[in-house]
């Protein structure tokens, strides 16, 4: 079991990179949000990740073209992290053919597999082991592959976790299971579900490596991450990542937190990973104008996103069942 102490350094190219991608995820479900209140949206089930971006950033940045991630409910980033475009993901959350499901999955069911991303899944731990799966069928093919399956505190009480880590750990598998402990699984606390708050103890139970890492921080989470994944594509085994974080929203667009500290919340909210990761920048010489041309790009991206999104037709019907059953059942029945 490891904490990293520290902050990690990286060259210049990298962390401006991991900040335009943190600011990109930022600015990507702000946009979702105004959607959603202007009824634009297929679906209002939507859950952002406001306050929780350096992991997915952090994490995807160390992965190669052939890895893999899933994803949870609150799956944006992660789907924008691992390189699913802006277009598929607004297109898809309003529900059209262009999205990355054709419009027929919304915000809870993102998919592109041609960048790796094998799914997320409103099931709470239900992808863990899917990504589990895919990390023993990379392993029996001797394929160079790692999977990152991100979960949240939630689902770390869930029987499937202990089932997936544990025989993960046995068979060495080359997985990295990252715990975005958000510090609340809907109204519960992390407090009151468990009695071990360390994700780094808990691997000790199983045998596999277990560090915790400051996910406000993108470089601390890149650092462990790197490790991690090293790890895993060395044939070393899988570790389990506890990554603290903090969603700054409600659980969902319904949620205003009432049964959350406003101390708590201002705490948090005072180590924004966009700001941390800015403040870095800063302190290296980035001047204001490149912070200004960013804002540009990524306003002009998600801009033109959702204007493609509008111009492609509704999901249809005709395409309910497809690529659902290996057997197709040949028609909307
Ligand atoms: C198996 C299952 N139980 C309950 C739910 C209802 N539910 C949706 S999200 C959620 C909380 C999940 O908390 P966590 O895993 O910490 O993820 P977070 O929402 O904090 O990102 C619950 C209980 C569900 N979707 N699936
Ligand atoms: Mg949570």
């Amino acid at each position: 079991m490891s904490t990293p102490d520290s902050t990690p350094s990286v060259d210049p190219g990298t962390l401006r990179r991991l900040y335009h991608g943190l600011v990109r995820i930022r600015r990507a479900e702000e946009s979702i949000l105004e959607l959603l209140l202007k009824n634009r949206l297929s679906s209002t089930m939507c859950h952002v990740s406001i306050g929780q971006e350096a992991v997915a950033v952090g994490v995807c940045d160390v992965l190669a073209e052939q890895d893999y991630v899933t994803s949870t409910h609150r799956g944006h980033g992660h789907f924008l992290a691992r390189g699913g475009a802006m277009s598929a993901l607004m297109a898809e959350l309003m529900g059209r053919q262009a999205g990355a499901c054709r419009g027929r999955g919304s915000s809870m069911h993102l998919v592109d597999a041609s960048v790796g991303h094998l799914g997320s899944n409103a099931i709470v731990g239900g992808h863990v082991p899917i990504a589990t799966g895919a990390a023993l069928w990379a392993a029996l093919r001797g394929q160079p592959r790692v999977v990152a399956s991100f979960f949240g505190d939630g689902a770390t009480s869930e029987g499937i976790f202990h089932e997936s880590v544990n025989f993960a750990a046995v068979a060495r598998l080359p997985i990295v299971f990252v715990v975005e402990n958000n510090q609340w699984a809907m109204s519960l606390p992390w407090s009151r579900a468990t009695a071990q708050p360390s994700i780094a103890a808990k691997a000790q139970a199983y045998g596999l490596v277990g560090v915790d890492v400051d996910g406000q921080d993108v470089l601390a989470v890149r650092a462990a991450a790197e490790q991690a994944v090293g790890r895993a594509r060395a044939g070393a085994g899988p570790t389990l990542l506890g990554v603290q974080t903090y969603r700054f929203l409600g659980h969902s667009r319904a949620d205003p937190s009432s049964y959350r500290d406003t101390t708590e919340e201002q705490r948090w909210r005072a180590r924004d990973p966009v700001l941390i990761t800015r403040e870095q920048l800063a302190a290296t010489g980035v001047g204001d104008d490149w912070f200004a041309t960013i804002d540009r790009e990524v306003h002009a991206e998600i801009a033109a996103a959702i204007e493609a999104a509008e111009a492609s037709p509704p999901a249809s019907l005709d395409e309910v069942f497809s690529d659902i059953y290996a057997t197709p059942l040949g028609g909307n029945r």
